[in-house]
């Protein structure tokens, strides 16, 4: 039987690569997001390679998330991986003057729609055993503070945090969770950031090779098939244009 991934947030960036590259190696597919349209491309783009099962679905819906996972087909009910993809940031502007829906959105999206996935997803994932694993999508957001990274770069620290504490209470069940922390990367995370400013996307990858989703999928693809006695518990990656700025000093 081919081993089962499930992906959360499929429809565009490093969750539909990794599906391609999944798909690539024969891994059956359960791919999510809202967008119907894209997800349905997809699906029918990998249908001729592997077994692939779009869920409309949005993570902060708890009960929508339930359901759909209590009702997974058998065949895609046994999970080898979960890609725990879907998240967004949105605003740059300080925390003094941003918008509290855009944190409360984050909040609702990367932290509680993590959770539900997870939990509702981990007892397949056991019943799998070893070699199965979760990889979560932090950020270097969540090791390092910016301006106007305030609560994304938070709910990303709250991940980190979450799946190192995860290890501890998977030991055991064979179930391996990784936290992979990427820089700076090109895909329509950013046009989300910007409210659709094209000129500010451009602007931000210009110049500056940045990673791509390809290079994300071929790293979570060797992150979930290492020997099933390995565990890489973070990973951080950045692309060789970015490093860190000097601390900020504010003159009078
Ligand atoms: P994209 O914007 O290209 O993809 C984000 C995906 O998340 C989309 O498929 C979107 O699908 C999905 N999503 C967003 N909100 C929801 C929701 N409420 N329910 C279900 N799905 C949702 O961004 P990336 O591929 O770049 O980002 C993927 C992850 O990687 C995010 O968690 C991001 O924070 C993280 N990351 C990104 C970096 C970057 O520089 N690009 C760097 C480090 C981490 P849909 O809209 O159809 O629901
Ligand atoms: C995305 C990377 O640097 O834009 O998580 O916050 S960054």
């Amino acid at each position: 039987m081919q081993p089962t991934l499930f992906i959360t947030g499929a429809t565009s960036g490093f969750g539909a690569a990794c599906a391609r590259r999944f798909a690539q190696a024969g891994w059956s597919l359960i791919i999510s997001g809202r967008r119907e349209d894209r997800l349905q491309e997809l699906a029918d783009e990998l249908s001729g390679q592997t077994e692939v099962l779009p869920l409309v679905l949005d993570v902060r819906d708890r009960a929508a998330m339930e359901t759909a996972i209590a009702n997974l087909p058998e065949q895609f009910s046994s999970l080898r991986g979960l890609i725990n993809n879907a998240g967004l940031a949105l605003g740059t502007e300080p925390a003094q003057v941003c918008d509290l829906d855009q944190w409360d959105t984050m909040v609702d999206t990367n932290i509680k729609g993590l959770l539900y996935s997870t939990r509702l997803l981990l007892p397949r994932l056991i019943t799998h055993g070893a070699g199965a694993g979760i990889v979560n999508l932090g950020s270097i957001a969540g090791n390092w503070p910016y301006p106007g990274s305030h609560v994304y770069g938070a709910t990303k620290a709250f991940v980190r945090q979450f799946s190192l504490n995860l290890r501890c209470d998977l030991q055991g069940t064979g179930v391996r969770v990784t936290n992979l922390e990427p820089g700076l990367c090109e895909s329509e995370f950013s046009l989300v950031r910007f409210g659709g400013d094209q000129a500010r996307y451009d602007a931000t990858y210009g110049g500056a090779s940045p990673i791509q989703p390809e290079d994300i999928a071929e790293t979570i693809f060797w992150i979930l098939n290492q020997p099933a006695h390995i565990n890489i518990n973070s990973l951080e990656l950045m692309p060789v244009s970015q490093a860190w700025n000097n601390f900020a000093i504010h003159r009078e």
